[in-house]
């Protein structure tokens, strides 16, 4: 695959908006009074362009490399083909929960999309202490809906078979593989934690039950083919709109290139670990009611999972075999899956690399308390997923470990 191809500049933007009819109506490309890099993420260039009159679109190229190490690593750019090609299948179940794609440039990897720059990502948000309602559940339902229209439930044997194919990310996965699954439990030289958390990370790595846990959640990551996923479902990969009392009137699932059909307990787990890990530094700054509320969205995501995927359980093409009883313990794996799940992304999160603004830009005297506490929580939500606890309880425990960790 060439890998010389041109990267967006504020230069030669124009000239490519002007060589594609698809933008004739979207935007006037020989007056762009706006050009704002955003990217934020670790891996691509994201450019806002307004013109004169307030019409805006974004440009997503993807880099061949990974943009948080640089060129020493690269890495395919047809992940952006993935994320326009996933955006698209999802919005068909899920239209008004993903941007709207314009584009994809095959030669560039330049996804042209929505612009949401009138809304804002969620974890910056939630960093500054706002708390927006009307956000996690809808990211349950976004979970269900997609899950189940990409599944063998919503697609039948054939498209299901040529979807799996389609969707294979190989590079993508391994880094999955490699930074959440695998390096918290051995370090591979990129691993880095607070000297007072050093404890903290060994006494992850020698917890037995924790690695074995992990090793399950690993080898199912790997071989299940269960629906498209999002694969990458933290709170900086939503973007939310808000209005003036904190009522999100709109909710965005970005940044799909981690897509694969892999376990849809995966992206649940995803984002509850995230909501965990804001909850540790709301408590670490003193936000006790901002906590138990970050606490609370793990339930609201998983009812609005579950109550959407049990209205889609009777439109499944074959009623067959995959009887109620079918779905009732499908359900208890989703649960499973996705504490399990969860509790994988917060110690990555905290040991390995990429790690969240939320932890990060605490000081280091309330970092501490606030990495321990996650990884706590971490090793309790995938040990003890399976004892059918209700997301209450699970709650409850975790703030019990933040109010001992964080506040001693
Ligand atoms: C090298 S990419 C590091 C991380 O950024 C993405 O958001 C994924 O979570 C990935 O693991
Ligand atoms: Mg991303």
């Amino acid at each position: 695959m060439a890998n010389d191809y041109e990267y967006l500049s504020k230069e030669n933007i124009s000239q490519y908006l002007k060589s594609k009819s698809v933008f004739n109506n979207l935007i006037d490309a020989d007056n762009i009074v706006e050009f704002n890099e955003v990217g934020d993420g670790n891996l691509n260039l994201v450019f806002i362009l307004k013109d004169s009159k307030g019409k805006g679109v974004v440009l997503k190229q993807a880099l061949p490399y990974v943009r948080l190490v640089g060129p020493d690593w690269p890495m395919t750019p047809s992940r952006a083909r993935i994320e326009s090609e996933t955006t698209i299948i999802h919005s068909k179940f899920a239209k008004d929960l993903v941007p709207e794609i314009y584009d994809f440039d095959e030669e560039r990897f330049i996804i042209a999309m929505e612009d949401l720059s009138d809304h804002r990502v969620w974890r910056g948000a939630l960093n500054e202490g706002l708390r927006y309602e009307g956000v996690a559940k809808p990211l349950g339902e976004y979970v269900a809906k997609t899950a189940f229209g990409t599944s063998v439930f919503g697609l039948g044997h054939d498209k299901h078979k040529q979807e799996v194919a389609r969707a294979i990310n190989p590079e993508l996965c391994l880094i999955t593989e490699d930074l959440v699954f695998t390096e918290p439990y051995f370090d591979n030289g990129r691993n880095s934690v607070l000297e007072t958390n050093k404890k903290d990370a060994e006494d992850l790595a020698n917890d037995k039950d924790m690695v074995r846990e992990i090793g399950l959640l690993k080898y199912k990551f790997m071989t299940s083919a269960e629906s498209l996923i999002h694969g990458d479902l933290h709170t900086g990969s939503v973007m939310i709109k808000g209005n003036d009392k904190e009522q999100a009137i709109s909710v965005k699932a970005i940044d799909c290139e981690f897509a694969f059909y892999g376990p849809l307990g995966f992206d649940l787990g995803a984002l509850i670990a995230n909501y965990t890990i804001a909850a540790a530094r709301a408590r670490a700054l003193g936000n006790v009611e901002q906590m138990k509320w970050l606490l609370s969205l793990a339930e609201q995501t998983w009812e609005g999972f579950e109550s959407t995927i049990r209205k889609l359980w009777p439109t499944r093409v074959d009623k067959r075999v995959f009887n109620d009883e079918v779905f009732e313990n499908l359900i208890k794996t989703w649960k499973s899956d996705a504490q399990g799940y969860a509790g994988a992304k917060m110690a990555r999160r905290i040991v390995g690399l990429a790690k969240t603004s939320d932890i990060e830009t605490l000081e280091p005297n309330l970092r501490e308390g606030a990495a321990r506490a996650v990884l706590q929580m971490a090793r309790l939500s995938t040990k003890e997923r399976d004892l059918g606890k209700s997301w209450k309880n699970i709650a409850q425990q975790f703030e019990t470990i933040i109010e001992k960790t964080v506040t001693k």
